[in-house]
């Protein structure tokens, strides 16, 4: 594996011009071998994404219709890897190593120890974790609890690999205690694209499907994604969609290597041939410049009559308003903000015109910038105009990150449910659920930083290294009382803790759960609303491991007391009783339990994309346009945003390479665009600080980087996440959706 790290000096190539194709095959079988060993990576690839298999547990990619015999990906294959592998963190390993010491270590060598084996409990003023049983770990957490003075003293953290079944039963916890204190990495991750789609659109979620993107467009618009390494699954769509003569445009400051062309490790032509060309175009737009850019869009097709006015008529309003803001448009300033020339928004104006059936896809880098919620609700104007909603291949597609972040939403994992859900809440279980709005991701680091909260829970994730202003953060946990955590695999948010912290190990998606009501499954919901199981067939790492659903049971009998009126004991071993209190509780889910059994699942309703009904507040969809904004980005200064590199889960890092951009070894590196170098009078390969300025007026510095000359839009540089985060402030959010702004960070680089 890639685990030599050479920090102070990366190993810089030349970008790759082509995603996937026999190095991504050799990559897999690499981590899965690493890990796994042969029999076990055997038994997991091949029943992974099968339908009577488990749910990938990376991205939240759907699956086709038609399953090929090997239905993951690279990077998949390495989640599983990382999930299956043989190497074990057990009470031993705590015994040997105190927080001071593990601390020490980066991120990749703490997950790297392996699989977390049983509840482990740091007490208040120890230096290591010790063993504690499930029991004490339970009743410590309800002791806690019931020692605060109000509920809003707990705060449950959700991140997006926990099913529909623990999700729902969580979110039931927090509101049986009596606070809505629910954020999740949805806050950090598409907060953006639910916010802007639920004003115009009347739904927070996407309204295309697999089909629709791989068999029905003429045009697919991909905006802010970067496919070949989140969503590879997804190439394999778009070279369908390429190959019945679709066309695809990439808008992004870099020229990913997915996005240029994609060999396809299953067809001849892509292991041995040239691939296939993804990309037509590619629009070189600054960072946060895209509302100004479908602004423009938007005047152009306005301007020239271009919009389908029986459509408008019937179903939107707002197009005189913004038809007047679109004509006042300064050219001069939308090209400035996007980068992108008149002459190319004209050009694209051509072809979203020739073509009757129009698609845009997107992820963060549209969801995390300060305008990043008029900007989609730009592109949903932009659909509307045209009536590329409600028709097949047509409409607004934002990809998913984890694999059930939009099925642990419409459980009810959100800070602000609506009313409705909340009265159906009530009425299946006879309590009243709070109904004041509870902390997002960042007002429950404000709250923890403030001493404001007790309890901090999580399902899944790695809070403090995953939210922004990781010195704030980290430093906020330590103020709280206790911190829970419930996950897989060690990470740093075991570390950075509360005065008393607990470990609750879980099973994962690969694992086989059985209660004693027998082998349960569990289900998820992928970006495109399909609901289906995901059975594990692995023995379970450890014979001490418990399923989210029990360890959230354990939680809630032990704060409630066995005569609680709701189920908890029950619903633990039989996952079938949560699914029919969701089937009430939850719209869309009628005979849950029975529909979930047929292969592939079902797919929920969606009013906009199937009956072009929008449940928005005046019942129609909403064409709007905003002031357009921009960042000051002062002389000597850059505008950075913060990715993924190829070889990493969020704060999960597999390796030291980023194959596809040319790195190998190192993650500190800079790209910057070759005049921003020289006009900086740096050099590339340069060793330098990156320096940012907030309005608190604190400096924030990440050190040590290597200046990588690269193809990004100038003025534009990218570094990677998570690393970057101390580099956010924390008070830096999107407008109305409060997700950090990790996209665009204005930065100062310092000779090192
Ligand atoms: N292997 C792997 N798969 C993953 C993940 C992972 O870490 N590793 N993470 C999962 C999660 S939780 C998520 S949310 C998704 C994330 O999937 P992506 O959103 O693809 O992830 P990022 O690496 O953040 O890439 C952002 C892309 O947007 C571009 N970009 C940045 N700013 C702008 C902008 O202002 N305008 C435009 N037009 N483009 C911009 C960047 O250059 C980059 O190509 O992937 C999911 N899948
Ligand atoms: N600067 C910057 N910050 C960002 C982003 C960015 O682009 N830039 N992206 C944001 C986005 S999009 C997101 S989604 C968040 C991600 O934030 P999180 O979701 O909090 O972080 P992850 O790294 O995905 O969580 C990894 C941990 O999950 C645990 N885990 C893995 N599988 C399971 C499981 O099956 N069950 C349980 N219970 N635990 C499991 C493992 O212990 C692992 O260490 O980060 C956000 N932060
Ligand atoms: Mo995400």
């Amino acid at each position: 594996m890639t685990d030599q790290r050479s920090d102070s000096d990366p190993e810089v190539g030349e970008p790759e011009h082509a995603a996937v194709g026999l190095p991504a095959i050799y990559w897999s079988m690499k981590y899965a071998m690493n890990e796994m060993g042969p029999k076990r990576s055997l038994q997991t690839l091949s029943k992974m994404n099968h339908i009577d298999g488990f749910d990938c547990p990376s991205c939240a990619w759907p699956d086709p219709d038609r399953r090929k015999a090997a239905e993951f990906c690279e990077n998949g294959a390495k989640a599983v890897a990382w999930e299956a592998t043989r190497k074990r963190v057990d009470a031993a390993f705590f015994a040997e190593h105190s927080i001071a010491d593990l601390l020490s270590h980066d991120d990749h060598w703490l997950e790297h120890q392996g699989r977390l084996t049983e509840p482990m409990h740091l007490p208040a003023g120890g230096t290591h974790y010790q063993p504690i049983s499930w029991d004490a770990a339970f009743r410590l957490v309800a002791d806690r609890m019931r020692g605060m003075a109000s509920p809003d003293r707990a705060i449950f953290y959700t991140s997006g690999r926990a099913s529909n079944e623990a999700a729902f039963l969580y979110q039931l916890l927090a509101r049986r205690l009596g606070t809505n204190n629910l954020p999740d990495c949805s806050n950090m991750c598409h907060e953006s694209s639910g916010t802007a789609l639920t004003q115009t659109l009347g739904v927070g979620k996407g309204t295309v499907t697999y089909d629709d993107i791989a068999f029905e467009s003429k045009l697919i618009l991909i905006a802010g994604q970067n496919p070949g390494t989140n969503h590879p699954r997804m190439l394999t769509a778009l070279e369908e969609a390429k190959q019945r003569g679709a066309r695809i445009v990439a808008i992004n400051p870099l020229p990913e290597a997915g996005l240029v062309r994609f060999r396809n490790p299953q067809t001849p032509r892509g292991i041995s041939g040239v691939g296939t060309k993804i990309a037509d175009e590619h629009l070189s737009v600054r960072l946060g410049g895209d509302q100004a850019l479908f602004a423009g869009l938007n005047k152009v097709l306005v301007e020239r009559g271009a919009i389908d006015t029986d459509f408008i008529e019937r179903y939107t309003d707002g197009i005189a308003v913004a038809a007047e803001a679109w004509a006042a448009l300064d050219w001069a300033r939308i090209e400035s903000i996007s980068g992108i020339t008149r002459a190319q928004i004209e050009a694209l104006a051509d072809d979203v015109i020739a073509n009757d059936r129009v698609i845009v896809c997107w992820a963060m880098g549209l969801t995390q910038h300060k305008n990043s919620v008029p900007t989609i609700r730009e592109i949903a104007s932009f659909l509307l105009l045209r009536g590329n909603i409600g028709r097949p291949g047509a409409g607004a597609a934002p990809i998913r990150g984890h694999s059930n972040v939009q099925g642990d939403r419409t459980m009810g994992i959100w800070e602000k449910m609506p009313d409705a859900f909340l009265d159906a809440l009530r009425d299946e279980f006879g309590f009243e659920p709070p109904r004041e709005h509870g902390h997002d991701a960042v007002a429950s680091v404000r709250a923890m930083r403030d001493g404001e909260a007790d309890v901090f829970v999580a399902l899944g994730g790695n809070f403090p290294v995953a939210i922004s202003d990781t010195e704030v953060a980290t430093e906020a946990m330590t103020r709280v009382g206790l911190t829970v955590g419930i996950q897989t695999k060690l990470n740093r948010s075991h570390l950075h803790t509360g005065r008393e912290a607990l470990i609750l190990p879980c099973l994962g998606r690969t694992e086989r759960d059985v209660t004693s009501a027998g082998a349960q499954f569990v289900t998820v919901e992928d970006s495109m609303s399909m609901v289906h199981s995901s059975r594990g067939r692995l023995l379970p790492g450890s014979p001490h491991l418990r399923s989210e659903v029990q360890i959230i049971c354990g939680i809630a009998d032990a704060l409630f007391g066995s005569d609680d009126a709701l189920d908890w004991r029950a619903m633990a071993e039989d996952y079938g009783l949560i699914r029919r209190h969701i089937a009430h509780v939850v719209p869309g889910f009628h005979a849950f339990d029975e529909r979930v059994l047929h292969p592939g699942g079902f797919q929920l309703p969606n009013g906009a994309r199937d009956s072009l009904k929008f449940d928005t507040e005046t019942g129609k969809g909403r064409i709007t346009t905003s002031p357009l904004e921009t960042l000051e980005v002062p002389p000597g200064h850059l505008l950075l945003q913060t990715l993924r590199s190829h070889d990493q889960f969020n704060t999960t890092i597999y390796g030291y390479d980023d194959r596809y951009r040319g790195i190998k070894k190192g993650r500190n590196v800079v790209f910057v665009n070759p005049a921003d170098i020289t006009a900086l009078g740096l050099n590339d390969g340069q060793q330098v600080d990156l320096v940012s300025i907030a309005d608190d007026g604190r400096e924030r510095r990440l050190p040590g980087l290597r200046v990588v000359s690269y193809s990004t839009t100038a003025g534009c540089a990218a570094t990677y996440y998570p690393e970057a985060n101390v580099l956010v402030p924390l008070d830096s959010v999107a407008a109305e959706s409060n997700t950090p702004t990790s996209k665009s960070i204005v930065v100062r680089l310092e000779p090192a």
